[in-house]
């Protein structure tokens, strides 16, 4: 599209429900802790939304879509990682901060776009 090189408008490449859990902030290993996220895929940055259906009535008021973390994927890492999990189809994120995250969904094929979209993000801002 004639936008998709304009910097001030950055593209969504991609948004959905994945489970997620951090397992190390900066280095430091960290007890999981496995929650449904939406996760939305924009411009370099993957940011984390807290589920809304994992909400209670309670808990949920109007405007509350402020995200959860973001991540910058200049120089991250990602691998697949199934031997970090008793889950199938587990990838983990690393940051060039060392924070570390495992996603996961139980559909192969939404796992594996999310993986090759995330990578292909890594390897634009490689070439950058
Ligand atoms: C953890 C919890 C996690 C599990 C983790 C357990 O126990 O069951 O779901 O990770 O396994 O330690 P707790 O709730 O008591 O902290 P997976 O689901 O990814 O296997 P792990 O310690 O082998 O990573």
């Amino acid at each position: 599209s004639p936008d998709s090189n304009d910097s001030s408008t950055p593209e969504l490449e991609k948004a959905g429900l994945l489970n997620k859990t951090k397992i190390a902030e900066g280095g430091r290993k960290l007890r999981k802790n496995w929650n449904p996220s939406w996760v939305v895929l924009v411009g370099n940055s993957l940011v984390f939304f807290k589920d809304p259906k994992s909400q209670t009535p309670s808990s949920w008021k109007p405007g509350n879509s402020c995200p959860e973390s973001s991540v910058d994927l200049r120089g991250a890492q990602l691998q697949w990682a199934d031997n970090l999990s008793s889950k199938k189809n587990v990838f983990k994120l690393r940051t060039v901060t060392g924070n570390e995250f495992l996603l996961q969904s139980e559909t192969d094929s939404l796992i594996r776009e999310w993986f090759n979209t995330i990578q292909s993000v890594i390897d634009r801002l490689n070439r950058e």
